[in-house]
């Protein structure tokens, strides 16, 4: 929260829009988990809950279970590409695990209402092709879909947020801690 404030501010700064209020999110303390694979549905390739609904301030927490997946913030437009600009939230490849899940859980707070598409990046198994892809707050009405975005991945090439697959951005590694 601090370093977000700050960095919010510095850009007002930077802009000269003294008079915009500084805009922080407030944690609503809400927590929505995902597992990311699976043991049944899907061959595993598969996040669940996978279609999300969620107010600004709830953390969405991945806990990754057995093989080796990531997050990556998509678009609709692009599947099993990271959203443009480079700023998109990725957990980078940290949660491989044989059996169970993985030591650490991957965090990121919802920032706004619009649909925050995601997908697992792992190439080895064509993951994010086969199905493995999700959203929080999709806009039925608009046509975009989580069918449309898993129908529009099939012909797709993945595509990994960055060259550090371990440089995690958007979000937070903290330790997974029994509930
Ligand atoms: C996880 O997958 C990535 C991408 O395929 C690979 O580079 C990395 O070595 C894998 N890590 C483990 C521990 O298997
Ligand atoms: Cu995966």
């Amino acid at each position: 929260m601090v370093a977000y404030t700050t960095l919010l501010t510095a850009a007002t700064t930077l802009l000269g829009l003294t008079a915009a209020a500084p805009s922080t999110i407030t944690p609503t303390g809400v927590i929505k988990r995902v597992f990311a694979g699976s043991t049944t549905a899907n061959n595993g390739l598969h996040f669940e809950p996978e279609n999300l609904v969620a107010e600004v301030g709830d953390l969405i927490e991945f806990h990754f279970l057995p093989k080796n997946h990531t997050v990556v913030q998509s678009s609709f437009d692009h599947p099993c590409a990271p959203l443009a600009g480079g700023a998109g939230v990725f957990s980078g490849f940290n949660f491989a695990v044989k059996e169970g899940e993985a030591d650490n859980v991957f965090t990121y707070m919802v920032k706004d209402k619009e649909p925050f598409w995601f997908y697992c990046s792992q190439t080895n198994g064509n993951h994010c092709q086969k199905g493995m892809s999700g959203v929080v707050n999709q806009k039925v009405d608009s046509g975009k879909t989580l069918d449309v975005y898993k129908r529009n991945a099939v012909n797709t090439v993945t595509v990994q947020p960055s060259a550090d697959i371990l440089a995690s951005q958007g979000g937070s590694i903290v330790p997974n801690k029994p509930l």
